[in-house]
């Protein structure tokens, strides 16, 4: 096995290279079975990534020898969805084999872009709070930091999206079909999960009462590791991700009575536990699968935590030392009443000392202020399938609640409001208050949020616990979002600051300021951008026939498509423009190509006709030869990490339109920030932060604020009023109600303006019409002017510094898990 490992990664000098060609085609042959005269670039994909995973493995285990060392405190970042996308360019860059590997290939007459296209994608997360989770592993290994995820292997990942006829329609995303190159299976590393079962009640010598968890149905946890590489000189961190298998009960039970057919399905039944990804972030479904999967992840993952400190011989009062766990939004958060079952059913602990332990270990980050995004669980099916853990829930929730009427006596209301249990029609569990009460802290993921979260919904509790909230603004790898997707801007930024230490320390971005008022700079920062629209409208036309103007201004809006986020928003200014452009053909209009990508939840009607919309909207537009060079909509099908990566760098304007007060923080803004766009946006989010790193004068910042919508909430909105007081506003939405762009079916698209006039119009959409629609006049003037607009472009990039997230994962660990970086 020699060969493989003595291959150094970065050398590109010809020895080097020439033992990386023979590492390559020993894989291709003795790992994948293959003769290299017959492959396919599939099996050079392979091939390659086990050299690549080779060379990481190593440093793993070196780091995994560090921290077991210096027995240093670690954190676990339980999270149900990792959202990473490939690995290889990612893994070649961190590590700094990229160019030594696209030399050897180059010599055997293969493209490394090209092999890399064979890579599956892990989509496994549906959006923001996933592709978050995988950023901080990112972080966490680049800083040199002991964090390791715990996740789901799920079998299928988000759906993949395909549009017929202008419709989403979703297939199963199968990206394990061809085996995954990345991961190590522990088939030894195997935990026992339990459900239902009922509850026997003893008593202790010491006359406590204890209880044991009888005639469960039992599901066994299956370990898979998937090594993370830090960039440069960071460690190479742990994701593990756990696959149910059916446990053996079944099988002796149905042998012995000779059923051998009941005794497979029976274990078909019990693995379909990590089957897929729920792929709705927007309703809470309440579907005991998905209960089933958050309680099997927490389960194992606490089972392997405890294994890894050693309870057998250690004091447990020592577990907060030694452990931090991060809730990622509610998903794990009945790890709170697990650890509290192990400490008192297992190991015998007192009530306040396990849950002193248990508060001090959690922390819990909130990631959505949307009450039907929030989790609730019928108390009925807890009951059913977790018997202990709703006794154990009902135990914290009577002590915490007699504090409360301590401390707040005759306050029946905050009672009913703080409990755990919500009593109000069929009883429910309330996982964020149940994550509040457990752990010493609680975040909001950007500055308006954390407010909002602790003068809205989690107001009694902010009371109650006034040093348990703070905020931890999120960021994104500048790894992934600038290193690797946009290396011609990547690039020069190393060459104007003179190294590449940006990199790992993005303030340093800052130096580019003076830049910006550069002449020479900006002409290549321009022609930087340029590259990418031309690359973005080369990829376009090969895969969907289309013809892009890199020329043209590009509007991006990617992300989930839900209403609080306005795509529709973006397609009434879309229509405008057409109407003005029909009206006025012969005027002096700024191309503009607006481009919108994004999944609907399968079942979320609306969502799915704004896709609708936007593909008739296109298909009119196209035919129409006023609007060719001046004004082109496209949707992107089925966006992905791999798709963002290749449309962030060829941003323009970035579209960040949420309704103030609903977008947490956003992600993609930052990305975008960071590759040299420029905001259209509201005062929500992350956006805020952004107008402060760059500036305000170097965004577009429209709508009424959080603070504004209240009040005009308050008031009363009236949606008709701007409908009436508006000729523009009152066209768009008469045409598509009327149907002007579905004209087979005329009333398609009632349904969505019909929310608007006749359903309240929730998310503000026409109080924020006139001033998008402005801010968009100020962008064609802007970009009117190039060498404005790159100065501009140039300060966003200087400005972008604070949302990396490694400064994200510093505040983490400072303030919330007490980790240092290990040497
Ligand atoms: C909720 C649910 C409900 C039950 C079914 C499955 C499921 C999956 C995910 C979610 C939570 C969605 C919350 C979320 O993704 N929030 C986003 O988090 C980003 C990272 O903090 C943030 O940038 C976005 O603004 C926020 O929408």
């Amino acid at each position: 096995m020699k060969e493989f490992h003595d291959a150094d990664a970065a050398s590109t000098n010809p020895k080097n290279i020439g033992e990386l060609k023979t590492a390559l085609v020993n894989r291709l042959i003795y790992s994948i079975g293959k003769d290299p005269i017959d492959t396919h670039e599939r099996d050079w994909f392979f091939a390659l990534a086990h050299v690549v995973r080779d060379q990481i493995t190593l440093r793993w285990m070196e780091s995994m020898r560090q921290y077991y060392l210096s027995d240093a405190k670690r954190v676990y970042y339980l999270s149900m969805e990792f959202l990473i996308g490939r690995t290889l360019d990612n893994a070649l860059l961190n590590t700094g084999g990229y160019e030594a590997f696209r030399l050897a290939l180059e010599d055997m007459g293969m493209n490394l872009d090209e092999i890399g296209g064979e890579e599956e994608e892990a989509a496994l997360g549906n959006g923001g709070l996933g592709r978050l989770a995988a950023c901080f592993l990112d972080s966490l290994a680049s800083l040199r930091m002991p964090g390791f995820g715990y996740g789901i292997r799920y079998d299928y990942g988000i759906f993949s999206q395909r549009i017929e006829d202008g419709w989403q329609v979703e297939h199963p995303d199968n990206w394990l079909r061809y085996g995954n190159p990345w991961e190590f299976a522990r088939p030894e590393v195997l935990y026992r999960v339990q459900f239902y079962g009922r509850l026997v009640e003893t008593q202790d010598t010491d006359g406590q009462r204890r209880y044991q968890w009888l005639d469960t149905q039992d599901v066994m946890a299956m370990a898979y590791d998937l090594p993370i590489p830090g960039y440069g000189e960071g460690t190479v961190n742990n994701l593990r991700l756990w696959a149910a298998k059916a446990t053996r009960d079944f099988e002796l039970r149905y042998f012995n009575e000779g059923n051998y057919i009941k005794a497979v399905e029976q274990k078909t039944s019990s693995e379909n536990l990590s089957k897929v990804l729920y792929p709705d972030d927007t309703t809470q479904m309440g579907r005991e699968l998905r209960l089933k999967q958050e309680y099997f992840f927490v389960s194992a993952s606490l089972q392997d935590i405890l294994v890894h400190f050693g309870t057998e011989h250690r004091d447990l009062a020592e577990l907060p030392d030694e452990v931090a766990i991060q809730l990622n939004d509610t998903h794990p958060a009945i790890a709170i009443a697990e650890l509290m079952r192990i400490l008192l059913d297992q190991h015998g602990l007192a009530w306040d000392q396990a849950f002193g332990i248990t508060v001090r270990i959690f922390a819990y980050t909130n990631h959505t202020l949307l009450p039907e995004a929030l989790e609730t669980w019928p108390v009925r099916l807890f009951e059913r399938l977790l018997p202990r853990h709703l006794q154990i829930i009902y135990d914290i929730n009577q002590k915490f609640l007699d504090e409360v009427g301590r401390r707040f006596p005759g306050d029946g209301d905050l009672i009913r409001r703080v409990s755990l249990i919500d009593e109000d029609g069929g009883k429910r569990v309330r996982m964020s208050h149940l994550a509040i009460v457990g752990s010493h802290k609680v975040n909001g993921v950007a500055k308006l949020h954390s407010e909002l979260m602790q003068s809205t919904i989690f107001r009694d509790f902010a009371r109650l616990f006034p040093d348990r909230f703070i905020n931890i603004t999120n960021g994104v790898t500048p790894r992934r979002w600038l290193h690797q997707a946009n290396p011609g801007l990547a690039g020069l930024i190393t060459e104007a600051l003179g190294d590449s230490a940006w990199v790992s320390d993005l303030e340093r971005l800052r130096g580019l300021v003076p830049l910006a008022g550069d002449a020479e700079f900006r002409s290549r920062f321009r022609t930087a951008k340029f590259d990418n629209k031309a690359r973005l409208a080369g990829l376009l036309k090969q895969r969907l026939g289309l013809a892009l103007d890199p020329a043209s201004l590009f509007d991006v809006q990617i992300k989930r498509i839900h209403e609080y986020k306005r795509q529709l928003l973006n397609l009434l200014h879309v229509v405008t423009r057409y109407n003005r452009i029909k009206d006025q053909p012969t005027a002096a209009w700024i191309p503009r190509t607006v481009i919108l990508g994004g999944k609907a939840a399968p079942g979320y009607r609306m969502a799915k006709l704004v896709i609708k919309l936007a593909n008739d909207i296109a298909r009119v537009m196209d035919r129409d030869p006023a609007l060719q060079g001046r004004l082109k909509l496209v949707f992107v099908p089925d966006y992905n990490v791999s798709r963002a990566m290749e449309l962030i760098p060829a941003v323009d304007l970035s579209e960040q339109i949420s309704t103030a007060g609903t977008e947490a923080s956003g992600t993609s803004n930052m990305k975008m920030t960071m590759n040299g766009a420029l905001t259209i946006g509201t005062l929500d989010g992350a956006n805020i932060e952004i107008a402060e790193q760059v500036g305000r004068d170097n965004l577009f910042i429209f709508g009424l604020t959080a603070g504004e919508l209240a009040e005009l909430r308050r008031r009363g909105y009236q949606p008709w009023d701007y409908y009436h007081a508006n000729s523009e506003l009152r066209r768009a939405l008469d045409m598509i109600a009327s149907g002007y762009f579905s004209p087979e079916e005329p009333d398609r698209f009632k349904p969505l303006v019909d929310s608007l006039l006749m359903g309240g119009d929730q998310w503000a959409v026409l109080a924020d019409y006139a001033d998008y629609v402005a801010a968009q006049e100020a962008v064609d003037r802007l970009y009117g002017d190039g060498e404005a607009w790159a100065r501009q472009a140039v300060l966003n990039v200087a400005g972008s510094g604070w949302f990396s997230s490694d400064r994200s994962i510093r505040e983490y660990a400072g303030s919330i898990w007490n980790i240092q970086p290990q040497a």
